[in-house]
This record gives C-alpha cells, sequence and structure tokens, in this order.
C-alpha cells in the first residue's frame, strides 16, 4: 500500500433516523432550552453561489472533475442529479436545498465513528463546516469521539445534539496535542450531506481512509 507507514484514519460515518421533532421538544423542555427552528435557507442565492465556486469553467455545469473539489455535492451527487446526467446544474442545487423545508427537520442526530491506526481513539476532535455557499444560514457542528471511537455532533447554540440539515465539509482536527495535516481540516475532502431522506437503513454510511503524513 502507498501509505504502509503512514498514519491512518479510519472514519467510518453513519447515520440514522433519530430525528428532534419540535413537539417531543416541546413536551420535554418546559421553559429550557429553546426549540430549534428551521433554518432559513436561500435556495436560489445558495445554488448561485455553489455554481461560483465550484462551476470552474463556467459552462453551467458541475461536472465530474470540478465535484472533486466539492466533497459534500459529490457524496450527494446521485440525489442532486436528477436527470442522471453526470452533472449538476444550478436548477438541482436548487431544488435539492428546497427539500430540506418540506422534510422539516431543524435538527438531525448524526454521528460518525472514527478510528485511528485502525483503532478507536477518544478525544479526536472532529468539526462540520458549512460549505460557503450555505451563506451562513446554518452554523457550525462539533463533536469529540468517545471510548468508542464515536462522534456526536452538537450544532452551535443548539442545547439538543443534532446538525442542520444542508452541506458540511467535515474536518478532523486533532486529538491531545496532535493536530492532523491541513488536509484533514483546511483542505479537508470529506464532505457531507445532513438530510432527512440521507438517514436510516444503513443507507448513509462510508469509511474514509487517509493518511497523516
Ligand atoms: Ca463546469
Ligand atoms: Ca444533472
Amino acid at each position: 500500500m502507498l501509505f504502509l507507514n503512514d498514519t491512518f484514519i479510519l472514519i467510518r460515518i453513519f447515520t440514522f433516523a433519530l430525528v428532534f421533532s419540535s413537539v417531543v421538544l416541546l413536551q420535554g423542555c418546559g421553559g429550557g432550552p429553546a426549540v430549534p427552528v428551521m433554518a432559513r435557507i436561500d435556495a436560489v442565492g445558495s445554488s448561485k453561489a455553489a455554481m461560483d465556486e465550484y462551476d470552474l469553467n463556467r459552462d453551467g455545469f458541475i461536472d465530474q472533475s470540478e465535484l472533486k473539489n466539492a466533497p459534500s455535492l459529490k457524496e450527494a451527487e446521485k440525489i442532486i442529479d436528477t436527470n442522471n446526467d453526470g452533472k449538476l446544474s444550478q436548477e438541482e442545487i436548487e431544488q435539492r436545498l428546497n427539500k430540506y423545508a418540506v422534510q422539516g427537520m431543524a435538527l438531525i442526530s448524526f454521528s460518525c465513528s472514527v478510528a485511528m491506526d485502525g483503532e478507536k481513539k477518544t478525544d479526536i476532535e472532529v468539526e462540520m463546516v458549512p460549505e460557503k455557499f450555505m451563506l451562513d444560514a446554518i452554523k457550525p457542528a462539533k463533536g469529540k469521539s468517545d471510548a468508542n471511537g464515536m462522534v456526536r455532533f452538537k450544532q452551535e447554540g443548539q442545547q439538543f445534539e443534532g446538525v442542520q440539515p444542508g452541506f458540511y465539509k467535515i474536518k478532523v482536527i486533532k486529538v491531545g496535542s496532535f493536530t492532523f495535516p491541513a488536509r484533514f481540516n483546511e483542505n479537508t475532502t470529506i464532505g457531507k450531506e445532513i438530510a432527512l431522506d440521507r438517514m436510516g437503513r444503513g443507507g448513509d454510511s462510508f469509511d474514509i481512509r487517509v493518511s497523516s503524513k
């Protein structure tokens, strides 16, 4: 293997359909934390911003080579590309972003398991950073791995665990005093779409291997 002597981080990310409903939260927290509200996503503005950022040759499509720069769109490519032409148009992205409001979930439970050198490790810090084209409609989410290597994410400003629907870059920041190289955080190639119809049935899991040098 190419990276035989390198440190490997195995990130297994999977999601499940434990979602928060406003009704449950209202029942559970009289006078307590604010109920999460749906993010106000500007689907037209965000889809335009996505094209500005990733349609590098300005032909009106984010094609396969351009998707390499856009991991979160690539991760959701199959569900965004409704006409199955292998590339994403602004309209397709806009339609996808509009789905979140229809699905009606303010926060969706999302967790991943992180293994370093093939082993579970506690306190690996992982961040989900919204794509620029989300135009600040959603906030970053953070988590740390527990003794089982599981990371559960909590969004900034939220009292409850969960992540707002949208497109994120996933950054592996550090563990203890060890900071991971830039390609796992500043230049990450890991991306994830959070959406209700991506959750559950084991259909939304993936493994990622990266080396630390
Ligand atoms: Ca293009
Ligand atoms: Ca398409």
